[in-house]
């Protein structure tokens, strides 16, 4: 840091990337203030608990009269737009909503940035993703999706985020607004929600290990993706806005793994090498349009960022079931036999 203390405004606090980037930013040394939903968000306490240096602000990406009120109180040098309706799945559910927060919610950004006189000083991250490129075959390049690729979204989500990706590309060429998109390819770890398939896998591994659980439903098990560790790609997500140009940047592994690899890999942790009769089908998991395949290329984050991906799928997988069986035996008053180097360091790396 220069000596001034920066600011930093985060929409979407209370979500996976919202933690990592809280914890990463106040350990820069930055003034951290989080956007948060609604009068009673059962989520508050969580955030006061775990990131207690964040300065909380009431409003909502849908409510656009709160996000100038957030922007002008706040006055941020960095704003990092992670509110969404995130789970594909539930999109298919709800897909006008998903349009308001997902899709337009980007424009009520934007624009609060604009009207509060902050165009020339904010910096905005929008969380564009690989759901975006969808899933036509032709278009799957053989060393994964870049910055180049085509789009084709496959749900009422991938939708919504492309018309966010575009919208803030326009405000980046009609206003010179400093506003980078980041593609980012799935990312995971031991803060993301139990509703994304790897946790639920992982959390379900722990509880059958502890005899706490039988079976989990899944639904279907072959679709590809790029999995990588959360914590490196927010670490990312903060090297892109540091960039002296605004930019598009795809972070991937550029390997793709099917749902059964992730299975294999998990309940190898805790010894089980097949895992079929844990497993059932819930078709009510399944999507009205599946994405097949989906892996990303970096190329150009590591030439242009110098930006490296530190954990691997197999030492994300590790510390994914080791945290799970930290937790469950912590929820359900069971003893810990795990030996110390089987608790990974804190998953937030700077
Ligand atoms: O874990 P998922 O729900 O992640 P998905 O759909 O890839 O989306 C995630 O990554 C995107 C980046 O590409 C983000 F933009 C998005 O916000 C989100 O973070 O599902 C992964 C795959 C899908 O093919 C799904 O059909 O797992 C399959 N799946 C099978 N059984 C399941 C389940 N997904 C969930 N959530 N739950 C299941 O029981």
């Amino acid at each position: 840091m220069d000596g001034v203390r920066r600011t930093a405004l985060i929409t979407g606090i209370t979500g996976q990337d919202g933690s990592h980037l809280a914890s990463l930013l106040h350990d820069k040394g930055y003034r951290v203030f989080g956007l948060i939903r609604g009068q009673h968000n059962p989520r508050r306490a969580d955030v006061e608990r775990d990131l207690p240096f964040v300065e909380l602000l009431e409003g909502d990406v849908t409510d656009p009269a709160s996000l100038v009120r957030a922007v002008e109180d706040s006055q941020p040098d960095e704003l990092y737009n992670f509110a969404a309706i995130s789970h594909v799945g539930y999109s298919f559910k709800h897909p006008t909503l998903t349009m308001e927060v997902t899709g337009k919610g980007v424009l009520n950004v934007l624009e609060a940035i604009r009207l509060s006189g902050l165009s020339t000083k904010t910096r905005m991250y929008q969380a564009s993703t690989s759901e975006m490129f969808g899933g036509v075959d032709y278009a799957v390049p053989t060393t994964g999706y870049t910055e180049e690729s085509p789009f084709h979204p496959r749900s009422p989500y991938g939708v919504a985020k492309l018309y966010g990706h575009w919208i803030a590309k326009n405000y980046r060429e009609s206003y010179g607004m400093f506003v980078v998109c980041g593609l980012l390819f799935n990312h995971e770890g031991e803060r993301r929600g139990t509703e994304f398939v790897t946790r639920k896998i992982t959390r379900a591994v722990a509880r059958i290990s502890l005899g706490l659980q039988d079976t989990v439903s899944l639904g279907v098990l072959w679709p590809k993706r790029d999995w990588g560790y959360a914590g490196d790609y927010v670490r990312g997500i903060w090297m892109m806005m540091q960039h002296d140009q605004p930019d598009d940047f795809v972070l991937a592994t550029g390997t793709a793994r099917s749902i059964e690899d992730f299975l294999t890999a998990a309940f190898a942790r805790i010894g089980v090498e097949d895992w079929r009769p844990y497993v059932s089908f819930d078709p009510a998991q399944t999507r009205a349009a599946e994405v097949d395949n989906l892996f990303g290329d970096s190329s150009k984050a590591q030439e242009v960022l110098g930006w490296r991906r530190e954990v691997d799928f197999d030492g994300l997988v590790t510390r994914m079931v080791a945290h799970d069986l930290d937790q469950q035996r912590t929820l359900n008053g069971l003893a810990s036999p795990l030996p110390p180097e089987a608790h990974p360091p804190h998953p937030v790396q700077t």
